[in-house]
């Protein structure tokens, strides 16, 4: 029932110890004076100062551009696999226009904390050279995405990278969402992020500011109005607020091609500065090697012909068949680009055979219903006293809102009477997707159910947390459990284990059950082990998700699984939705 949901209270929703983002402008507007973008190997090879302009002279050819992901922990790995992967594709009359650098999430951390950080699967800087080593490993033009903006370390990496001369630099998507262990200071990452802005928006060539709309809360409301209407948000933030330019990217979870297309035709009304890239539809991304395949076919079809249609500078990102199960390799990445290329060559030939009316007709119900939840939001939080002219203040409220509540109160579709929730204007993929598997396995689960009904008062109750951003495992955890009829207890997202154990306490949960994506499952799995033996608590422990880690002695930097770790800690290590049915039939009482 998401219509219980109010807005905090200005108290919650500002905060007085923040300086006003005018304030927080100028001295990013200051360091300009001595931070200067750099030159790139790409400017060098392109003669053109930036990425935009680079973007907007390929466009206007017609021509397809193509985005390559990678980031090894090692900057020396990552810099070889840059130059292996464009000049093995330019052999093959392939050309990678750009590549996103993966970074590590502990470089959210600001300089003097990373040391102490916890470490993911990506790569790690050590100092401003790092940053020129990657900028000029080869022609294509870098873009540092994730753990930039957004985080608490966002000025001293856009510093490193404007000086090594990047001009795309995000990743304000993950500003809304993400949250680093230890660290609960919203006012210093805001602060961070927008002095930044200052720094970016002052620079002579345009930079554009990166966001990831499905890193942020677009990839979480269940409405896709929402999602645009996000865009809106973001881009009078960025534009009109602050000056830099806001280039998009979208993807992850857009699976069926006609909201696909018809997502990019909305975006493209209601953001003219050149798009980053078109993100993979990794969600679909869940077999072998050869199912993804089709996947990935399936995907970059239609953003090959939404992009002929309607050339908005974005590149097409063709993300390696074996995403769903690890980092990919150099070789996966290029077979991904040789795949995109060769498709690039049939796709023309279907342009005539997609019903771009159907298209226009849904971007038009998503540019109406975004526009409706942008005007909403920024009304309600002005109604609520927030300055929306302060970029600083307006940012920290929004992310302090969540998006279920902003959804709930200003979300575009109407209340259906039955259940007093929302009715999504055009309903989003991957939640249907979730709410169906969960059913479907509830199908299988008749005796499970039986048991715990006749448990009657004494059902058993759940503890449902993440160790990372990663939400959907929790989502889908969380529906097949409300089916089963258990009660469940929020242990939070991106939770620290000791708050994670507390809440399982407070909530007197028989059973915690970790979704983690970061790889780090291992460690995550003992600090929670550790946190229930400090207070005592004896409850089972489930964990699932993407059960790796990286080795402290790694070669490859590439992460390993530790099922048979986890196991062995005395953890339930987690395949699927199946794993939980004997540890809740154990916490039922016999008699149930
Ligand atoms: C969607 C997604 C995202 C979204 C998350 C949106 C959100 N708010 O939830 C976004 C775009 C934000 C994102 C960000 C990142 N991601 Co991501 N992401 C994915 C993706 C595509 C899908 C994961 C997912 O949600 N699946 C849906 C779930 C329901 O399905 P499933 O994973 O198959 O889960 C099954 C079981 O595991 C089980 N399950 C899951 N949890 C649990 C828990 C219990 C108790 C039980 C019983 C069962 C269970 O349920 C499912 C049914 O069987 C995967 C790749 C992939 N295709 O899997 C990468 C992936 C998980 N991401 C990855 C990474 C690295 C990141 C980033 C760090 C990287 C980056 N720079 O982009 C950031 C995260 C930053 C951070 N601080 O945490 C890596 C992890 C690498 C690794 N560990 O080897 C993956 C594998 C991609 C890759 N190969 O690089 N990501």
């Amino acid at each position: 029932m998401v219509m219980h949901l109010i807005l905090p209270s200005p108290g919650q929703l500002m905060d007085a110890h923040m300086r006003p983002g005018h304030l927080l402008l100028d001295a990013g507007r200051a360091l300009a004076q001595t931070c200067r973008l750099g030159e790139s190997a790409f400017m060098r090879a392109s003669g053109l100062a930036s990425e935009a302009a680079y973007k907007r002279a390929t466009g206007a050819t017609g021509r397809i551009m193509q985005h390559a992901h990678i980031g090894f922990r090692d900057v020396g790995r990552t810099v070889e696999g840059m130059r292996s992967v464009r000049d093995t594709c330019a052999a093959r009359g392939v050309t990678v226009d750009r590549f996103g650098i993966t970074l590590d999430w502990s470089m959210g951390y600001p300089l003097e904390m990373r040391a102490r950080a916890g470490r993911g699967t990506g790569i790690v800087m050590n100092d401003t050279s790092d940053f020129a080593r990657i900028v000029n490993a080869c022609s294509a033009a870098t873009h540092f995405g994730d753990f930039m903006l957004g985080l608490p370390g966002a000025l001293d990496n856009t510093r490193a990278a404007i000086a090594a001369g990047v001009t795309s630099i995000g990743n304000l998507g993950q500003y809304f969402t993400f949250r680093l262990p230890h660290w609960d200071d919203d006012v210093a990452t805001t602060e961070a992020t927008v002095t930044a802005l200052g720094l970016i928006a002052a620079q002579d060539a345009e930079i554009l500011v990166h966001s990831n709309l499905d890193d942020g809360f677009a990839g979480l409301f269940v409405d896709m109005g929402c999602s645009l209407g996000m865009a809106i948000i973001e881009k009078y933030i960025i534009e009109d607020l602050t000056g830099a330019p806001l280039s998009h990217c979208y993807g992850h979870h857009f699976s069926d091609p006609m909201s696909r297309m018809a997502f990019h035709a909305a975006l493209r009304q209601v953001n003219d500065t050149p798009g980053t890239m078109i993100f993979g539809n990794t969600v679909a991304y869940r077999a072998a090697d050869a199912a993804n395949y089709a996947s990935l076919a399936n995907y970059l079809l239609a953003d090959i012909a939404a992009l002929r249609r309607w050339p908005t500078g974005h590149a097409i990102n063709p993300v390696p068949v074996t995403e769903n199960s690890r980092i990919p390799d150099v070789d996966e990445i290029i077979d991904a680009q040789c795949f995109a290329t060769r498709l690039v060559q049939h796709a023309g030939f279907y342009q005539d055979l997609f019903d771009w009316p159907r298209v226009e007709a849904m971007a038009t119900r998503l540019v109406d219903a975004g526009k409706r939840f942008a005007q909403d939001v920024l009304a309600g939080m002005a109604a609520a006293g927030v300055d929306i002219r302060d970029p600083a203040q307006l940012m920290l409220a929004i992310r302090r809102t969540g998006p279920r509540t902003l959804e709930a109160l200003y979300g575009p579709g109407a209340i259906a009477p039955d259940t007093g929730s929302r009715m999504p204007v055009v309903v989003a993929q991957w939640a249907r997707e979730l709410d169906e598997m969960a059913e479907e396995w509830l199908t299988t689960q008749g005796a499970l159910i039986a048991r715990i009904r006749a448990a009657g008062d004494t059902v058993p109750c759940v503890c449902v947390g993440t160790s990372d951003v990663h939400e959907h495992g929790k989502y889908l955890v969380e529906r097949a459990l409300s089916g089963l009829g258990v009660r469940i207890v929020d242990g939070g997202v991106s939770v620290d284990p000791e708050n994670l154990v507390a809440r399982a306490v407070a909530g007197r949960a028989d059973i915690i059950a970790v979704s983690t994506y970061n790889g780090v499952a291992l460690r995550y799995c003992r600090e929670v082990q550790a946190a229930m033996d400090a207070c005592g608590l004896k409850a089972g422990l489930l964990m699932g998700g993407r059960l790796n880690e990286i080795p402290s002695d790694s070669n490859s930097g590439l992460p390993v699984d530790v099922t048979g770790e986890i196991t062995a800690t005395g953890a339930v290590a987690c395949v699927g939705l199946d794993d939980m049915t004997a540890a809740i039939m154990d916490v039922l009482p016999v008699s149930a």
